[in-house]
Protein backbone atom coordinates (compact mmCIF):
# COMPACT_ATOMS: atom_id res chain seq x y z
CA UNK A 1 0.00 0.00 0.00
CA UNK A 2 1.45 3.77 -1.13
CA UNK A 3 1.98 6.11 1.66
CA UNK A 4 -1.25 8.18 0.99
CA UNK A 5 -3.44 5.45 1.26
CA UNK A 6 -1.93 4.26 4.20
CA UNK A 7 -2.53 7.93 5.61
CA UNK A 8 -5.56 8.05 4.73
CA UNK A 9 -6.75 4.68 6.27
CA UNK A 10 -5.00 5.89 9.77
CA UNK A 11 -7.37 9.27 9.28
CA UNK A 12 -10.32 7.11 8.70
CA UNK A 13 -9.58 4.85 11.63
CA UNK A 14 -8.80 7.72 13.81
CA UNK A 15 -12.27 9.26 12.83
CA UNK A 16 -14.26 6.43 12.90
CA UNK A 17 -13.48 5.80 16.60
CA UNK A 18 -13.43 9.90 17.43
CA UNK A 19 -17.01 9.98 16.05
CA UNK A 20 -18.25 6.50 18.34
CA UNK A 21 -17.13 7.73 21.25
CA UNK A 22 -18.66 10.80 21.05
CA UNK A 23 -22.20 9.32 19.95
CA UNK A 24 -21.78 6.34 22.56
CA UNK A 25 -20.53 8.90 25.44
CA UNK A 26 -21.65 12.39 25.21
CA UNK A 27 -24.89 13.33 26.74
CA UNK A 28 -26.86 15.08 23.73
CA UNK A 29 -27.44 18.68 25.14
CA UNK A 30 -23.44 19.00 24.29
CA UNK A 31 -22.74 16.97 21.66
CA UNK A 32 -23.60 19.53 19.13
CA UNK A 33 -20.69 21.80 19.62
CA UNK A 34 -18.12 18.83 20.66
CA UNK A 35 -18.63 17.37 16.92
CA UNK A 36 -18.76 20.61 15.07
CA UNK A 37 -14.87 20.98 16.98
CA UNK A 38 -13.88 17.45 16.80
CA UNK A 39 -14.59 17.10 13.26
CA UNK A 40 -13.27 20.60 11.77
CA UNK A 41 -10.51 19.16 9.53
CA UNK A 42 -7.35 18.62 12.26
CA UNK A 43 -4.51 16.80 10.96
CA UNK A 44 -4.86 14.22 13.54
CA UNK A 45 -0.92 14.77 13.67
CA UNK A 46 -0.69 13.06 17.56
CA UNK A 47 -3.15 10.60 17.15
CA UNK A 48 -1.28 9.31 14.27
CA UNK A 49 2.03 9.44 16.03
CA UNK A 50 0.85 6.99 19.01
CA UNK A 51 -0.53 4.65 16.00
CA UNK A 52 2.03 4.16 13.88
CA UNK A 53 4.57 4.12 16.75
CA UNK A 54 2.71 1.27 17.42
CA UNK A 55 2.76 -0.19 13.97
CA UNK A 56 6.25 0.79 14.20
CA UNK A 57 6.74 -2.22 16.55
CA UNK A 58 5.27 -4.61 14.83
CA UNK A 59 2.10 -4.62 17.21
CA UNK A 60 -1.84 -3.91 16.33
CA UNK A 61 -2.64 -0.61 15.87
CA UNK A 62 -6.18 -0.93 17.32
CA UNK A 63 -4.60 -1.61 21.04
CA UNK A 64 -3.54 2.07 20.86
CA UNK A 65 -7.16 3.54 19.43
CA UNK A 66 -8.52 4.39 22.66
CA UNK A 67 -5.52 6.17 24.04
CA UNK A 68 -5.13 8.02 20.25
CA UNK A 69 -8.69 9.26 20.76
CA UNK A 70 -7.95 10.25 23.78
CA UNK A 71 -4.91 12.80 23.03
CA UNK A 72 -7.34 13.51 20.16
CA UNK A 73 -9.45 15.06 22.41
CA UNK A 74 -6.99 16.85 24.95
CA UNK A 75 -5.68 18.36 21.91
CA UNK A 76 -8.94 19.97 20.49
CA UNK A 77 -10.42 20.71 24.02
CA UNK A 78 -6.58 23.05 24.18
CA UNK A 79 -7.52 24.81 21.05
CA UNK A 80 -10.72 25.65 22.28
CA UNK A 81 -9.80 27.24 25.27
CA UNK A 82 -7.13 28.50 23.46
CA UNK A 83 -9.24 30.64 20.87
CA UNK A 84 -11.66 32.09 23.89
CA UNK A 85 -11.38 35.67 24.33
CA UNK A 86 -9.78 35.58 27.39
CA UNK A 87 -6.96 33.36 26.19
CA UNK A 88 -6.05 34.31 22.62
CA UNK A 89 -9.38 35.64 21.42
CA UNK A 90 -9.15 33.79 17.96
CA UNK A 91 -12.61 33.74 15.33
CA UNK A 92 -10.91 31.15 13.02
CA UNK A 93 -9.65 27.89 13.58
CA UNK A 94 -9.12 25.27 10.79
CA UNK A 95 -10.83 27.16 8.44
CA UNK A 96 -14.05 27.52 10.43
CA UNK A 97 -15.14 29.95 13.04
CA UNK A 98 -13.91 29.07 16.73
CA UNK A 99 -16.27 27.40 18.97
CA UNK A 100 -17.11 30.40 20.94
CA UNK A 101 -17.99 32.40 17.83
CA UNK A 102 -20.07 29.37 16.20
CA UNK A 103 -21.99 29.00 19.75
CA UNK A 104 -20.93 30.88 22.19
CA UNK A 105 -18.46 31.32 25.82
CA UNK A 106 -20.09 29.17 27.80
CA UNK A 107 -20.39 26.33 25.62
CA UNK A 108 -16.83 26.78 24.50
CA UNK A 109 -15.49 26.14 27.72
CA UNK A 110 -17.56 23.45 28.59
CA UNK A 111 -17.02 21.94 25.24
CA UNK A 112 -13.39 21.77 26.16
CA UNK A 113 -14.37 20.52 30.07
CA UNK A 114 -16.11 17.93 27.93
CA UNK A 115 -13.63 16.56 26.36
CA UNK A 116 -11.01 16.57 28.72
CA UNK A 117 -13.18 14.52 30.53
CA UNK A 118 -13.95 12.25 27.90
CA UNK A 119 -10.21 11.67 27.51
CA UNK A 120 -10.12 10.22 31.03
CA UNK A 121 -13.25 8.47 30.59
CA UNK A 122 -12.81 6.21 27.59
CA UNK A 123 -9.01 5.56 28.85
CA UNK A 124 -10.08 4.19 32.08
CA UNK A 125 -13.21 2.52 30.52
CA UNK A 126 -10.83 0.86 28.58
CA UNK A 127 -8.37 -0.37 31.00
CA UNK A 128 -11.27 -1.68 33.10
CA UNK A 129 -12.22 -3.88 30.68
CA UNK A 130 -8.58 -4.40 29.18
CA UNK A 131 -6.31 -4.68 32.26
CA UNK A 132 -2.83 -4.15 31.61
CA UNK A 133 -0.76 -2.39 33.32
CA UNK A 134 1.52 -0.67 30.72
CA UNK A 135 -2.31 1.01 29.74
CA UNK A 136 -2.05 2.82 33.65
CA UNK A 137 1.79 4.01 32.09
CA UNK A 138 0.05 5.71 29.27
CA UNK A 139 -2.67 6.84 30.31
CA UNK A 140 -0.12 8.28 33.08
CA UNK A 141 2.50 9.53 30.12
CA UNK A 142 -1.12 11.43 28.80
CA UNK A 143 -2.07 12.85 31.90
CA UNK A 144 1.08 14.18 33.13
CA UNK A 145 2.09 15.88 29.22
CA UNK A 146 -1.39 17.55 29.16
CA UNK A 147 -1.24 18.95 33.38
CA UNK A 148 0.36 21.87 35.00
CA UNK A 149 3.66 20.63 34.17
CA UNK A 150 3.30 20.08 31.35
CA UNK A 151 0.99 21.52 28.63
CA UNK A 152 -1.28 24.04 31.20
CA UNK A 153 2.24 24.91 32.39
CA UNK A 154 3.38 25.61 29.26
CA UNK A 155 0.31 27.96 28.60
CA UNK A 156 0.49 29.74 31.49
CA UNK A 157 3.77 31.04 30.82
CA UNK A 158 2.60 31.80 27.23
CA UNK A 159 -0.39 34.11 28.57
CA UNK A 160 1.88 35.87 31.04
CA UNK A 161 4.76 36.37 27.86
CA UNK A 162 1.86 38.39 25.79
CA UNK A 163 2.06 41.11 28.60
CA UNK A 164 6.05 40.70 29.70
CA UNK A 165 9.20 40.19 28.07
CA UNK A 166 10.32 36.93 28.49
CA UNK A 167 13.83 35.26 28.32
CA UNK A 168 14.90 32.57 25.43
CA UNK A 169 14.92 29.81 28.37
CA UNK A 170 11.40 30.50 29.34
CA UNK A 171 10.51 30.45 25.14
CA UNK A 172 12.02 27.55 25.30
CA UNK A 173 10.30 26.29 28.57
CA UNK A 174 7.01 27.45 26.90
CA UNK A 175 7.58 25.33 23.36
CA UNK A 176 8.57 22.25 25.72
CA UNK A 177 5.58 21.92 27.66
CA UNK A 178 2.98 23.97 25.33
CA UNK A 179 3.18 22.25 22.63
CA UNK A 180 6.00 19.43 22.94
CA UNK A 181 4.79 17.25 25.77
CA UNK A 182 1.94 16.46 24.15
CA UNK A 183 3.83 15.51 20.86
CA UNK A 184 6.48 13.56 23.25
CA UNK A 185 3.84 11.71 24.83
CA UNK A 186 1.82 10.43 21.62
CA UNK A 187 5.04 8.52 20.58
CA UNK A 188 6.20 7.67 23.81
CA UNK A 189 2.40 6.19 25.35
CA UNK A 190 2.07 4.44 21.46
CA UNK A 191 5.88 2.66 22.45
CA UNK A 192 4.49 1.69 26.22
CA UNK A 193 1.55 0.38 24.89
CA UNK A 194 3.57 -1.79 22.03
CA UNK A 195 6.08 -3.19 24.98
CA UNK A 196 9.05 -1.15 23.62
CA UNK A 197 11.96 -1.92 25.20
CA UNK A 198 12.65 0.86 28.03
CA UNK A 199 16.02 1.85 26.18
CA UNK A 200 14.65 2.29 23.25
CA UNK A 201 11.11 4.17 24.86
CA UNK A 202 14.15 6.27 26.40
CA UNK A 203 15.42 7.21 23.04
CA UNK A 204 12.13 8.25 21.43
CA UNK A 205 11.37 10.02 24.78
CA UNK A 206 14.61 12.39 23.35
CA UNK A 207 13.89 12.25 19.84
CA UNK A 208 10.12 13.28 20.20
CA UNK A 209 11.33 16.07 22.02
CA UNK A 210 13.26 17.25 19.24
CA UNK A 211 10.21 16.98 16.78
CA UNK A 212 7.98 19.14 19.48
CA UNK A 213 10.33 21.36 19.01
CA UNK A 214 10.66 21.42 15.47
CA UNK A 215 7.06 21.17 15.30
CA UNK A 216 6.40 24.89 17.50
CA UNK A 217 8.93 26.42 15.14
CA UNK A 218 7.24 25.51 12.27
CA UNK A 219 4.36 26.64 13.62
CA UNK A 220 6.25 29.87 14.48
CA UNK A 221 7.22 30.50 10.83
CA UNK A 222 3.82 29.75 9.22
CA UNK A 223 2.42 32.37 11.61
CA UNK A 224 4.95 34.55 9.15
CA UNK A 225 5.17 33.40 6.27
CA UNK A 226 2.37 30.96 5.65
CA UNK A 227 -0.95 30.92 3.69
CA UNK A 228 -3.98 32.17 5.99
CA UNK A 229 -6.44 30.10 3.44
CA UNK A 230 -4.50 26.97 3.64
CA UNK A 231 -3.94 27.31 7.45
CA UNK A 232 -7.69 27.87 8.10
CA UNK A 233 -6.60 30.51 10.64
CA UNK A 234 -5.05 34.09 11.07
CA UNK A 235 -1.81 34.87 9.64
CA UNK A 236 0.50 37.17 11.64
CA UNK A 237 -0.60 37.20 14.70
CA UNK A 238 2.84 36.85 16.98
CA UNK A 239 3.69 40.51 15.31
CA UNK A 240 0.49 41.82 15.89
CA UNK A 241 0.69 40.76 19.79
CA UNK A 242 3.89 41.62 20.07
CA UNK A 243 4.72 38.09 20.68
CA UNK A 244 7.70 36.58 21.89
CA UNK A 245 8.53 33.85 19.04
CA UNK A 246 11.26 31.49 18.51
CA UNK A 247 11.71 33.86 15.25
CA UNK A 248 11.36 37.40 17.22
CA UNK A 249 14.52 36.36 19.78
CA UNK A 250 16.68 34.27 16.82
CA UNK A 251 15.59 35.57 13.52
CA UNK A 252 14.05 33.84 10.68
CA UNK A 253 17.45 32.82 9.14
CA UNK A 254 17.98 30.82 12.39
CA UNK A 255 14.66 29.73 13.25
CA UNK A 256 15.12 27.83 9.52
CA UNK A 257 18.04 26.43 9.95
CA UNK A 258 16.94 25.05 13.18
CA UNK A 259 14.31 23.95 12.12
CA UNK A 260 16.14 21.72 9.32
CA UNK A 261 18.63 20.71 11.76
CA UNK A 262 16.02 19.53 14.52
CA UNK A 263 13.95 18.01 11.72
CA UNK A 264 16.65 16.16 10.32
CA UNK A 265 17.98 15.13 13.91
CA UNK A 266 14.78 13.62 14.27
CA UNK A 267 14.98 11.46 11.11
CA UNK A 268 18.12 10.27 12.07
CA UNK A 269 16.93 9.23 15.33
CA UNK A 270 14.38 7.27 13.71
CA UNK A 271 16.66 5.70 11.45
CA UNK A 272 18.70 4.75 14.39
CA UNK A 273 15.81 2.84 16.22
CA UNK A 274 15.13 1.25 13.26
CA UNK A 275 11.69 2.79 11.85
CA UNK A 276 13.26 3.99 8.47
CA UNK A 277 11.22 1.51 6.74
CA UNK A 278 7.83 1.86 8.65
CA UNK A 279 4.73 4.19 7.82
CA UNK A 280 5.93 7.25 10.78
CA UNK A 281 9.13 7.83 9.13
CA UNK A 282 8.11 8.62 6.16
CA UNK A 283 4.73 10.91 7.56
CA UNK A 284 7.53 12.68 10.06
CA UNK A 285 9.62 13.23 6.59
CA UNK A 286 6.56 14.42 4.76
CA UNK A 287 5.54 16.54 7.66
CA UNK A 288 8.92 18.57 7.36
CA UNK A 289 7.77 20.69 4.71
CA UNK A 290 3.98 20.97 6.06
CA UNK A 291 2.25 24.15 4.90
CA UNK A 292 -0.67 23.79 7.55
C1 LIG B 1 -5.78 26.10 26.84
C2 LIG B 1 -4.65 24.57 28.49
C3 LIG B 1 -4.66 25.21 27.18
C4 LIG B 1 -3.65 24.98 26.35
C5 LIG B 1 -3.56 25.49 25.01
C6 LIG B 1 -2.13 23.72 22.38
C7 LIG B 1 -2.26 25.05 22.99
C8 LIG B 1 -2.23 25.12 24.47
C9 LIG B 1 -2.47 26.14 22.27
C10 LIG B 1 -2.55 26.18 20.82
C11 LIG B 1 -1.83 27.36 20.33
C12 LIG B 1 -0.86 27.02 19.29
C13 LIG B 1 -1.08 27.64 17.96
C14 LIG B 1 0.16 26.22 19.54
C15 LIG B 1 1.17 25.88 18.54
C16 LIG B 1 1.27 24.45 18.19
C17 LIG B 1 -0.04 23.83 18.02
C18 LIG B 1 -0.54 23.10 19.17
C19 LIG B 1 -0.68 23.96 16.87
C20 LIG B 1 -1.98 23.34 16.57
O1 LIG B 1 -1.82 21.96 16.40
P1 LIG B 1 -2.03 21.27 14.97
O2 LIG B 1 -1.23 21.99 13.92
O3 LIG B 1 -3.57 21.58 14.75
O4 LIG B 1 -1.79 19.81 15.11
P2 LIG B 1 -4.68 20.75 13.94
O5 LIG B 1 -5.73 21.77 13.62
O6 LIG B 1 -4.05 20.16 12.71
O7 LIG B 1 -5.17 19.70 14.89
Amino acid sequence: MNFKSQLENLINLINLNLNCYLEKNVEHNILKPLKYCVNAGGKRFRPILLLSTIQAFNKDMNIGVTFASAIEFIHTYSLIHDDLPAMDNDDMRRGLPTCHIKFDEATAILAGDALLNLAFEIMTQYIKNNFEYKYINAMNEIAMASGSMGMIGGQVLDIYAEKNPITANELLYIHKNKTGKIISASIVAGAIIADAPVEKIKLLKKISEKLGLAFQIKDDILDLEGNKELLGKNTLSDLKNNKTTYISLNGLEKAKNDYYTLSNEVLMGLKEIGFENYFIYKYIKNLIDREK
